[in-house]
């Protein structure tokens, strides 16, 4: 039998944009009530560490606790998020690489084991090194997945400088016939692969087949012709979601009583609004869009990131039968009856949590994986629609609305999101093939078999 030494000391090294860190601290909570004899210590810069680490003392536990790495930048410098991102990510593995030696040193104990972000290819070389398995979480679908995975396919068969080839099917890759090349992460199309971001996620498709497991919050049962393909080229390929229904702690609070608000309202007559954690459409389109919700006459729960009294066409409350919040308990809020569509981004935990919670979605892509993940909401699974134009205008969202809550084909995507919903329970069940999947990540990171 395997007599390898169990696991005592893992470190966990996290990407701190967007939403990322929080996840896989919430996953490594999951982790550590699973496997108490186990440490964690959580490398991240100091502002992503404050912000996920807020609900419970700012220096974590004794079984989890939070490790500060440089975040590149000179003191006090004010940048966009792009520029903040990719100082972050020149010189990110050395930060890291010192800051797991002042891990080992204050916890003392060697490191048995890296849990990293999946855009951590370069963990794979350290995990190599230092002899010990390597664990990637990757934060968003599995298709951006897959099209990282297949990056240098698709850019031998998509002619990046041409602009027709936008157009072109993406037929050629098993299960991706609805989709066009202009619906894929523009990362993966980049004119050089040499710039810092696409850079590392076309490194992150080379490195990941020898992660010993790669990890994703969803579930096998979503999107199967997809997660075969996957399963088949990586390792220990666990889906672990929805985090939304497993659940993972810590509960939100309501700070703006969201929740008591939708109690007021009957079944599926609310639209709940919100694009993500740092994204906000520009003016023009927020103008639009709250036009568009007086003239529905809908009522409207909108987390709104800025000032909304600013940028907001003045007295739209008064005249329209909205809420606006700057923080909302999103899952519970998806999670409500009175909800009936959300407005999204179409970042990945914000799809799933709609799945989680059976609301049909409107989407308005910005970056990234957003545009493949509502493409397959819309295309794949029919349980959302686009705006015309993939920008807010007031017509586009009129006919969203009218689609969604009042045709018959808005029948059909509630129930067709509300079998999604139903599967993604049984997943997260005990009995579950996310539940299996997570005892089974126990043993990889601990190394002791539970039988
Ligand atoms: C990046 O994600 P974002 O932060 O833009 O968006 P989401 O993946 O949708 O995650 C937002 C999370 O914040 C929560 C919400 C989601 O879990 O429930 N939230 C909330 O609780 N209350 C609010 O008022 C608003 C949000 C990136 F931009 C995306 O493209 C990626 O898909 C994503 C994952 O990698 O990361």
């Amino acid at each position: 039998s395997n007599r390898q030494p169990t696991t005592k000391h893992v470190a966990v090294l996290a990407f701190p944009f967007g939403t990322h860190a929080g996840p896989l601290l919430r996953l490594v909570r999951k982790l550590s009530d699973a496997a108490p004899d186990v440490r964690f210590s959580f490398l991240s810069t100091p502002k992503s560490n404050d912000s996920v680490f807020s609900d419970r003392g700012s220096i974590g536990d004794d079984r989890v606790k939070r490790f500060d790495v440089g975040d590149g930048l000179p003191e006090g410098h004010v940048g966009k998020q792009m520029e903040v991102m990719e100082r972050f990510l020149e010189g990110a593995a050395e930060r890291f690489r010192k800051g797991m030696e002042t891990a080992a040193r204050e916890m003392g104990e060697e490191i048995g084991c890296l849990i990293s972000d999946a855009f951590y290819w370069f963990v794979g070389e350290m995990a190599e090194e230092m002899k010990v398995e390597w664990v990637a979480f990757w934060t968003s679908g599995p298709r951006p997945l897959l099209v990282h995975l297949c990056t240098d396919l698709i850019r031998e068969r998509i002619d990046i400088k041409s602009c027709e080839s936008r157009e072109k099917s993406l037929e050629f890759l098993p299960g991706f016939s609805k989709m066009r090349a202009a619906d894929l992460p523009g990362e993966v199309l980049s004119p050089s692969l040499d710039s810092p971001f696409p850079n590392l996620l076309h490194k992150m498709g080379h490195h990941l087949p020898k992660a010993t497991s790669v990890l994703i919050n969803s579930f096998e049962e979503l999107d199967s012709q997809i997660h075969n393909q996957l399963n088949s080229t990586l390792r220990n390929y666990l889906n672990i979601g929805p985090f939304s229904i497993l659940p993972l702690p810590p509960r939100p609070s309501d700070d703006h009583a969201c929740l008591p608000w939708l109690d007021n309202h009957p079944p599926n007559s609310v639209v709940y609004i919100s694009f993500g954690g740092f994204l906000s459409p520009p003016p023009h389109e927020l103008a639009a869009l709250a036009e568009a919700l007086q003239e529905f006459e809908i009522p409207f729960l909108w987390s709104f990131r800025g000032n909304a009294e600013e940028n907001l066409p003045k007295g739209l409350l008064e005249r329209s039968r909205g809420k606006i919040v700057p923080w909302a308990p999103q899952v519970q809020i998806l999670m409500h009856s009175s909800v009936g569509a959300f407005v999204t981004h179409g970042g990945w935990n914000s799809v799933l949590e709609s799945v989680g919670g059976g609301v049909p979605m409107i989407g308005r892509p910005f970056l990234g994986d957003q545009r493949m993940n509502l493409k397959t909401v819309e295309n794949v699974w029919g349980i959302g629609v686009g705006l015309e134009g993939g920008v807010v205008s007031k017509n586009g969202v009129l006919k969203a609305l009218g689609k969604v809550l009042g045709s018959e084909e808005g029948k059909l995507m509630r129930e067709k999101v509300g079998i999604l919903q139903g599967l993604a329970h049984k997943a997260a069940e005990s009995t579950g093939s996310s539940s299996r999947n997570f005892t089974r990540l126990v043993e990889i990171v601990t190394k002791i078999n539970l039988g």
